[in-house]
């Protein structure tokens, strides 16, 4: 069904993709006019001094310039310095904020080395300078804390009004729970009544290294959005405000999607929450931005922020929305694999799609060589259960293995499965485990 639903959204876009990773953040940069935008963006936002009249504007404007007018040039411009261009007003809160502390951190810079500067120069031994001996200065005393409170007031009042609008989940027109797993992450559409797995898309022929390629090197060209790309993105529509239930299912992981200004641990027996609006209709990549283990960097998650009919459609396709039978879609689920079933089952068919569902769905732990990574890992080349009856070993791809880090697969095909488990019987040991059909796979269900 996801293959159906992917096609929802097969019009060209891939130019608008790569437009759509960087490019704006240099933009900002590219003349010291930019500052003049960015103090702007603030003033609008609204959480800036808004009360407090306009000198301070006028006074950070002139701040930001001047560190703003150092850094630009072209040369930045082309380096694609900045951060990715914010699809919302949180984001662009919070890169404005970057840009304000950052500014007030150079001023104060600027101002504490120049008069140690100045002191070192001018009041020194050699040139003749008697130096001062008095003990409890009060004006002195009293112009360090009260200049050190001011400046943390100043920084402090912009940030917290972001960081409640940030932090108010209420009303929310949908909710979607997201899991965080080593190495993937789930979204259950609680309001719509869709649920699917969403793992890293990148063929590990692109990759490269011992995990990935038994060959110890990458043999294909990277593709544009290497690392970043998914099977099933989290299709949501834009201009809704959708909060994201956030937990995780072993270790401490977090959903960050810096252009939509979201970034939330997901932690194990805990659900927090936080909320994001797509503004602008588009695609927006993130990362797992939590060390979750060995294949942290490999959990990307992608948001494709569509048109409410386009949502609708997609929802329609994914067995979801008001077209969704009564039954729960999410116990019990089955995914549709990424590639297709083969029309004769024989064991070249059922090994080529083995193949590609292990690398997928097994390889980041057992290893494309099906060795594992001891002690974490048991290798399955010469695992007696793989060696054994196969009924043990569908056993335990289908259920898991409580309190370990083998998961259930049960969601994914039965085609899907009796490839991958012939694959493991028949890949490594010298062949001789023998075709597994998708029959025996629904049979042990
Ligand atoms: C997140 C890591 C992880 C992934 C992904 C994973 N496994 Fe496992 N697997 C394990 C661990 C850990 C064990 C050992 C469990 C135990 O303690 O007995 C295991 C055990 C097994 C065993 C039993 C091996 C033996 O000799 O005891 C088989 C068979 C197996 N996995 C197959 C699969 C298949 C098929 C897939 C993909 C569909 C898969 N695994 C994906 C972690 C993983
Ligand atoms: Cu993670």
């Amino acid at each position: 069904m996801f293959r159906a639903a992917a096609a929802v959204f097969a019009e060209a876009e891939s130019a608008q993709n790569s437009a759509e990773i960087y490019p704006a953040g240099a933009e900002l940069y590219k003349s010291g006019a930019a500052c003049a935008k960015i103090c702007a963006a603030g003033e609008k936002s609204g959480f800036l001094y808004n009360a407090a009249g306009g000198r301070e504007n006028s006074m950070m404007r002139a701040g930001l310039f001047l560190i703003l007018a150092g850094l630009a040039s072209a040369a930045l411009g082309a380096w694609e310095t900045g951060m990715q261009e914010p699809a919302n007003q949180i984001a662009a809160d919070q890169q404005w904020l970057n840009r304000f502390m950052l500014a007030v951190i150079c001023i104060i810079g600027a101002a504490v080395f120049g008069m140690m500067f100045y002191a070192i120069a001018k009041h020194r031994k050699d040139a003749g300078y008697k130096a001062a001996h008095f003990h409890e200065n009060t004006t002195v005393e009293i112009i360090w804390t009260a200049v050190p409170m001011l400046i943390i007031i100043v920084m402090a009042i912009p940030a917290t009004g972001v960081i409640l609008r940030y932090k108010d989940t209420s009303a929310p027109d949908m909710t979607i729970k997201a899991t965080g797993y080593q190495w993937k992450w789930s979204y259950d559409y609680l309001d719509d009544g869709v649920f699917f797995y969403s793992q890293l898309s990148t063929p590990p022929e692109q990759i490269g290294g011992k995990y990935y390629d038994a060959a110890g090197g990458a043999t294909a060209a990277k593709s544009e959005n290497y690392l970043l790309e998914v099977d099933n993105e989290v299709v949501v529509p834009v201009g809704k405000k959708i909060r994201l239930l956030l937990t995780s299912a072993d270790v401490i992981h977090a959903w960050w999607v810096p252009q939509l200004g979201v970034k939330q641990d997901a932690v194990p027996g805990v659900v927090r929450d936080v909320w994001f609006r797509a503004d602008r209709e588009g695609v927006f990549r993130g990362q797992c931005a939590e060390l979750c283990g060995k294949n942290h960097g490999f959990m990307p998650i992608v948001v494709r922020a569509v048109s409410g009919e386009k949502y609708a459609e997609w929802l329609a396709a994914s067995g979801g929305g008001a077209t969704a039978d009564a039954a729960p879609l999410r116990a019990g689920q089955v995914i549709e694999s990424a590639a297709p079933p083969p029309a004769e089952w024989t064991m070249e068919s059922a090994m080529a799609l083995g193949k590609k569902s292990y690398n997928t769905y097994c390889a980041a732990c057992h290893q494309a060589n099906g060795e594992g990574l001891a002690p974490a890992f048991p290798a399955l080349k010469g695992s007696a259960i793989v060696k054994g009856a196969a009924a043990a070993h569908i056993d335990i791809v289908l259920k898991g293995k409580a309190a370990t880090a083998m998961a259930s697969f049960s969601y994914l095909s039965d085609a899907d499965l009796a490839a991958i488990i012939t694959y493991e019987r028949n890949a490594w040991d010298g062949g001789g485990g023998g075709l597994v059909a998708p029959e025996d796979v629904a049979g042990a269900r």
